[in-house]
């Protein structure tokens, strides 16, 4: 019987000496594969006894849980080392000053949100930011989710694995938590914007599993549909660069607000080309509504004296519009071509007196 401690030497020997998948998937074979030396053992058991047999089957069963064992630690050890060596030959030092041969451009997403923030910060709003990595009370239950909201589910959601607190952390599936956060730490009136990183497990023609959101949050003591809908209308024809640009409110469903509805904006879609304009068709652009009661209370703040809009809008699909940028993936592909084509100049920071539409 000492036959299998030495087995278990010279496998445990051989899984140590594998450097890579193919290494260990063939110390595999050899030990538990259909014609593998265990496998081989497994066989004559038929042949033992009652009693040998089950003495000598433990024994087996035993040195299979280990072999099995020690292949996954040694594939997972190589695969950390493999990262960990990656990280480092990757590894950029950001604080580094520009290399004059190298002529960056700002990407078009910075360039709209510093669009959008110029528009905003002329009307009065502030900037807020938050982490990307949120809790369920941030992302979720304190914007008035109910319990087993299709959107809570793994599904759409990117879930950390479980916190040793027991908190089940998540990436953000909106920015709607950092208006959360001002809501709780800041006293009204308040008027801010929030543009971030928002994630979705989500990936096709027209989803990327990270895109911007930027939204817009307005509490005080009497703002009312009607200012939302006047807002808007200032920021999309500002930003459009289109000064009789028609807005239609449509009735929607958000569970953080009431009334919800959905913004088209008018555009003309004959001969293939997309134009913005008083043309008569639609084009949807984004997502508003009155901030519901219950977040306003989830905030530590009284509904029944404080009120407010908010409203949210895809990054991405603003600059793609405004950009003639036909795919969204290529947003994220860092093709210097790309980026050399719809890149803006790093010096030309966008202002309403410098202009937002150059
Ligand atoms: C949208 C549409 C409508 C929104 C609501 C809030 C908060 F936190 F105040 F409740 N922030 N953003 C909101 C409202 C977002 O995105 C389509």
């Amino acid at each position: 019987m000492n036959d299998l401690d030495t087995l278990r030497g010279e496998l445990m020997t051989a899984i140590a000496a594998a450097n890579d998948g193919d290494a260990i998937e063939a110390v595999r074979v050899d030990a538990l594969g259909k014609k593998g030396r265990v496998t081989g053992l497994m066989k004559t058991l038929g042949a033992m006894d009652a009693e040998a047999r089950k003495t000598f089957g433990q024994r087996l069963n035993q040195l299979k849980d280990e072999i099995s064992a020690a292949l996954d630690a040694r594939k997972s050890a190589l695969a950390t080392a493999a990262l960990d060596a990656r990280l480092a030959a990757e590894r950029t030092d950001v604080t580094l000053p520009v290399r004059p041969e190298i002529k960056g451009s700002i990407h078009p997403i910075t360039q709209t949100i510093d669009e959008i923030t110029a528009i905003m910060g002329a009307m009065g709003f502030t900037v807020a930011e938050g982490p990307d990595v949120e809790d369920d009370f941030h992302n979720f239950t304190a914007l008035n989710f109910p319990p087993g909201h299709p959107a809570r589910e793994m599904h759409d959601t990117f879930f950390l694995p479980t916190a040793p607190d027991g908190n089940r952390y998540l990436l953000r599936t909106h920015t709607s938590p950092v208006q959360i956060r001002t809501m709780m730490s800041a006293k009204p009136p308040i008027r801010v914007i929030t543009p971030g990183r928002t994630y979705r497990c989500d990936y096709d023609m027209t989803h990327t599993p990270m895109f911007h959101q930027v939204e817009i949050l307005v509490i005080d003591t009497e703002s009312h549909m009607g200012h939302l809908k006047g807002c808007l209308q200032e920021f999309l024809r500002a930003f459009f660069g289109v000064d009789d640009l028609p807005l239609r409110f449509r009735p929607s469903f958000f569970p953080f607000t009431e009334p919800s509805a959905e913004v088209d904006i008018g555009c003309s879609r004959s001969g293939g080309e997309l134009k913005l304009g008083n043309y008569g068709d639609w084009l949807e652009i984004l997502g508003c509504g009155m901030v519901h009661p219950n977040v306003i209370k989830a905030c530590g703040l009284d509904p029944d004296i404080y009120q407010g809009f908010a409203a949210g809008m895809g990054v991405e699909r603003l600059a793609m519009l405004k950009y003639g940028i036909p795919d969204l993936r290529t947003f994220f592909e860092s093709d210097l071509r790309w980026l050399r084509h719809y890149g803006f100049a790093s010096l030309e920071i966008p202002s309403l007196t410098g202009g937002i539409n150059p």
